[in-house]
């Protein structure tokens, strides 16, 4: 059974934008996530029956969510859960819809979620032990065209995501 998560990926030149911020971050003490392993989670699938999987691969296409801009513009730090990470300070709309209609495919694929509020955030690194500092002036600016539907693979290393299929977001 296949571990799954929609989420957004980003294209090279957003990860690129991303490499640098991480690398801007004085003293990043905990474990920097690896810059291939860098998203967006839209919403976390857990385990699904291989059964399950290919009628959600189908279902997803028929999304027709926008295109849009995706700002990083603030860094924070989730001192418990330990994770540091980027997010909007404004949501657009389009993510919003994207990730309703990404919770209402999975659902009517027979998919149950853990129905905790969206928080949309990239984590950069976990076990992360930062003073409370402030981080300005870094910022990531996404053109966001498509999502994916992404595969965790757990190794003893940490895990290894791999994208099963991407969909388009329309212009
Ligand atoms: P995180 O970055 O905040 O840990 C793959 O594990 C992705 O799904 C990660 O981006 C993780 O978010 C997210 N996720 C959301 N809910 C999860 C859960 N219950 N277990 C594991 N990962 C979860």
């Amino acid at each position: 059974m296949p571990r799954l998560f929609f989420a957004l990926w980003p294209d090279d030149d957003t990860r690129k934008q991303l490499q640098l911020v991480m690398q801007s971050i004085p003293r990043l003490r905990g474990k920097a996530v690896q810059p291939e392993n860098l998203h967006i989670t839209l919403a976390f699938l857990g385990q699904v029956n291989d059964e399950m999987v290919d009628g959600l691969e189908v279902a997803a296409m028929q999304i027709k969510a926008r295109r849009f801009e995706l700002k990083l513009d603030t860094i924070g730090w989730w001192r418990k859960a330990g994770i540091l990470w980027m997010a909007p300070a404004v949501i657009p709309e389009e993510l919003d819809l994207l990730v309703a209609r990404v919770n209402e495919v999975s659902k009517e694929c027979g998919i149950a979620l853990d129905g905790r509020p969206f928080k949309p955030h990239l984590t950069l690194a976990r076990k992360a032990v930062l003073a409370n500092h402030q981080i300005q002036n870094l910022s990531v600016n996404w053109q966001v065209k498509d999502f994916a539907l992404v595969q965790s693979i757990t190794h003893h290393s940490g895990a290894q995501y791999s994208v099963r299929r991407s969909y388009s977001l329309l212009s």
